[in-house]
């Protein structure tokens, strides 16, 4: 059977120096922990694109959203917050997408007209029957549902958002990956037309991510199609993106359209350009260096970092 590969299976080793990538994170590190952090996100936040409006043009059209009609999705009641949720306007206006750039608090306005309709996601490597599927077909298929969590930035920022998507766990059933498959790799897309930050770094896009098979189907891990009660604005990774609320931000890659099980534990994105610095694991871990303390978006708030971002109750067990 002939499957389209989409580009970034065969991505070769990333170009950067360790060095390079590392002082560029400084960089951004420098730049969180300077006076501005809070204090831009009081500012107006851009108009966003929301395509999650109720009076959608009907589905066929490019660009539209035609399950805008699952929102807002019921709230799942098991994980509760320990904060407040951050609003919208902060979440929103404060994201980490170097695709599109390397400012977080420009990300909203460049990937405004990002096109994410229609979207197709490749799912191959070691399961039954590959196949390709649209997401919204994905999403109606499988259902969404809302979820509160903590979300926590290796760079030390952190907030708590109302996600919506679907279990990972159904995800993994619907592909059948075969008895040998351990990991899955996730890639976003490649849109260098769409993606001005594209050719602004050494690094070499596309953005990959991956995971065991026990943590994709751990009752926490997310394909979040949805925040705050609506479909994913672009610089949130729309319209599919992960959420793994015990491990870094990193680790929820944006935007994906393929992702493929694999025997071999595969490469990931900050990992291979900095090994010292990014596990393959990435846990939230309060031990690691200038990791003990958050800071929470918009309050600027300081807080204790939790081992596995407090939620080691579900996925402690994993690296017992
Ligand atoms: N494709 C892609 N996915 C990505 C990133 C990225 O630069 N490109 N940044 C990651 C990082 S470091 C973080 S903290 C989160 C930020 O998600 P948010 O902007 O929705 O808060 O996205 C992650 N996923
Ligand atoms: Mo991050």
């Amino acid at each position: 059977m002939l499957v389209s590969i989409p580009p970034g299976w065969h991505m070769k080793e990333a170009l950067a120096t360790p060095e390079d990538v590392y002082l560029d994170r400084r960089r951004l590190i420098a730049r969180l922990t300077g006076a501005s952090v809070g204090m831009g996100l009081a500012l107006a936040a851009p108009a966003l694109a929301e395509p999650g409006s109720r009076s959608v043009p009907p589905p066929k059209a490019p660009g539209t959203n035609p399950t805008a009609d699952l929102y807002p999705a019921r709230r799942n009641p098991a994980f509760e917050l320990d904060r407040p949720l951050t609003p919208e306007s902060a979440a929103s206006s404060h994201n980490i997408f170097d695709e599109f750039s390397d400012d977080y608090e420009q990300v909203a306005t460049v990937a405004a007209g990002f096109v994410t309709r229609p979207w197709r996601i490749y799912v191959g490597g070691l399961v039954e029957k590959p196949f390709v599927i649209d997401v919204d077909e994905l999403t109606r298929r499988l259902g969404i549902e809302e979820r509160l969590y903590r979300f926590r930035c290796v760079t030390a920022w952190a907030m708590a958002v109302p996600w919506t998507g679907i279990p990972f766990r159904k995800f993994v059933e619907l592909a059948k990956p075969m008895s040998k498959a351990r990991y899955v790799r996730m890639v976003t897309a490649a849109r260098p037309d769409q993606m001005p930050g594209w050719y602004k770094t050494r690094r070499v896009f596309p953005y990959y991510e991956a995971l065991t098979i026990e943590e994709a189907t751990n009752e926490l891990a997310l394909l979040a199609s949805g925040i705050y009660g609506h479909p994913l604005p672009p610089q949130h990774g729309a319209p599919i993106r992960l959420i793994v609320p015990w491990k870094y931000g990193l680790k929820g890659i944006k935007s994906i359209v393929a992702f493929q099980f694999t025997e071999e534990r595969p490469g990931t994105f900050w990992n291979e350009l900095s090994p010292k610095n990014y596990s393959f694991y990435s846990n939230v871990d309060p031990t690691e260096k200038n990791q003990a303390e958050e800071t929470l978006l918009h309050t600027e708030e300081t807080r204790k970092t939790l081992p596995f971002n407090g939620y080691g109750e579900w996925v402690a067990k994993l690296y017992a």
